[in-house]
């Protein structure tokens, strides 16, 4: 093992036994870890960077982390690829950006901070080390007649192919008006020439959906002639973080032709996504679940930030998208408890005594009657104080995670979210508990993800239940799911 790996290994061994760190999702050996970057598919492994701090849990002098899966659910960490390095363009932090095959080269473009510009490295040995371009800055900065609107905000370079170009979007805002994504083209990568904004948001609008003030994390998906724009919209201040966004549409002759919008994920906690294409032609996405707890508790936990599942991304019909986790997540299964026919009412709950866990994968297909409100408790303590409620409401169509009863400790988050969806006449919930992170897939096409952090090591019950009106649980699966690590 070298020296990297095992000590590794030792950061996580000595947190294996923190109740709130998640066993089954990615996450760094310790510290803080944000964005995933880099994603790529090389030599048949999957390689997932991401923005990490080794020496703390909190953002700052961001590195490029990297661990490699051969099955996108087991991970080996390796060695970190990028280092902030002085006297460099990315001195003050390596951060996101993407990773390109050039023709066997494995090639990475991402942010060099201070100021913003836009960073290439290059691998020979494949993806372990990365080599510093030489003439690094390629792109020193926002275009000139833009620069004072965008307040220097210049990040997150993706870049694909079209025909013999390459293009890069760039995420960014113009002052007093609204994020933006900017358009650049080359033919070698490291000669850039910028185009126009694909796309300048309005941020005095405020329906649908607010999509702020500055735009980060641009993906640019095809699915043959359509297209599926996905980035982070970012509020009035430089930490307000407010939740990624898609829009469908059509690219030609150089311009976006939106068509539909809509929120990427829902319930506050997944952020800056990245989505790789592989070689069984899935798009594959991965988040950052973001904390619901003070700095405090981040320093004393020793870590911060985890991996959401990977998550294939593909268009509906209607400008809607399907999000449904990676099949080969069923690996993880362990012991497995089904229950059919369930009748639920508000004199008579359904208590899941047998699967009480913090590690589970459950998909209940419902039948809601008329009026009716029900739902699953969750990581419930013996006695009822603690508990987080997945619920739904058929007159308001909404999925909401009730968090506010998820912990005794009144300095982690708790507040409530919720989402409308399309209602039909069944109702599938596809759920993952793991630990701290609570994921909730509806219907194959809405994706909620949160955080909760009971304080009670007993909280671990689980309970089907009716608020008001009948409803039929026509099949419930419940697993108990293995650890990732080996440790
Ligand atoms: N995180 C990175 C930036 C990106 C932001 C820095 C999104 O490149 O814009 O860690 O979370």
């Amino acid at each position: 093992m070298t020296t990297s790996a095992a000590s590794a290994l030792a950061q996580r061994k000595e947190l294996a036994d923190d109740p709130h760190r998640p066993q089954y999702h990615f996450l760094p050996p310790a510290n803080w870890m944000n964005d995933p970057n880099g994603l790529m598919q090389w030599k048949g492994q999957y390689h997932l960077f991401y923005q990490y701090n080794p020496y703390s849990p909190v953002h700052e002098r961001m590195h490029w982390g990297h661990a490699v899966s051969s099955d996108l659910v087991h991970w080996t960490d390796l060695p970190i690829a990028l280092t902030p390095t002085p006297g460099r363009a990315d001195a003050g932090g390596c951060w996101s950006g993407c990773a390109i095959d050039n023709h066997g080269t494995p090639t990475l473009l991402y942010s060099g901070v201070y100021p913003q510009v836009v960073c290439l490295a290059t691998s020979a040995d494949d993806l372990l080390t990365w080599q510093y371009y030489s003439g690094n800055p390629v792109i020193a900065g926002p275009p000139p007649e833009l620069l004072a609107g965008t307040g220097g905000h210049f990040r997150d370079p993706f870049v694909w192919k079209e025909g013999n170009c390459w293009y890069m979007l760039m995420g960014s805002k113009i002052e007093g008006v609204g994020g933006t994504l900017l358009l650049y083209r080359s033919l070698d990568l490291t000669t850039w020439e910028y185009l126009h904004p694909l796309l300048v948001g309005d941020a005095s609008k405020f329906q649908p959906v607010w999509t702020g003030e500055m735009w980060e994390c641009p993906n640019f998906l095809a699915f043959g002639d359509q297209r599926v724009l996905l980035f982070s919209a970012l509020g009035a201040q430089e930490r307000d973080l407010l939740y990624p966004l898609y829009i469908t549409g059509a690219f030609r002759d150089e311009h976006f032709l939106p068509l539909a919008q809509g929120m990427l994920v829902h319930g506050g906690y997944f952020y800056a996504p990245q989505v790789m294409h592989d070689d069984q032609g899935r798009y594959i996405m991965w988040g950052w679940l973001k904390e619901g707890r003070r700095n405090s508790l981040l320093e004393e936990a020793g870590w911060a930030g985890v991996m959401s599942l990977p998550i294939i991304v593909a268009p509906l019909p209607g400008g809607r998208l399907s999000l449904e986790p990676v099949p080969e997540l069923t690996m993880l299964r362990e012991k497995h408890w089904r229950y059919e026919g369930i009748e639920l009412s508000r004199v008579s709950n359904f208590l899941l005594e047998d699967s009480r866990d913090d590690r589970l994968e459950m998909l209940a297909e419902f039948e809601p009657g008329q009026h009716c409100e029900f739902g699953v408790k969750l990581r419930c303590s013996p006695d009822g104080q603690e508990q987080t409620r997945l619920v739904y409401q058929s007159a308001s169509q909404q999925v909401t995670i009730e968090r506010e009863q998820s912990s005794a400790n009144s300095e982690v988050d708790r507040g409530n979210d919720s989402v409308v969806i399309e209602a039909g006449e069944v109702l599938k919930l596809h759920i993952f508990l793991d630990h701290s992170v609570l994921e909730v897939f509806v219907n194959g096409c809405c994706y909620l993800a949160s955080r909760i952090y009971p304080e009670c090591r007993d909280s671990l019950g689980l309970e089907l239940f009716a608020r008001s009106g009948t409803v039929r649980v026509r099949s419930l699966d419940i697993w108990r799911l293995a650890s990732i690590w080996n440790i």
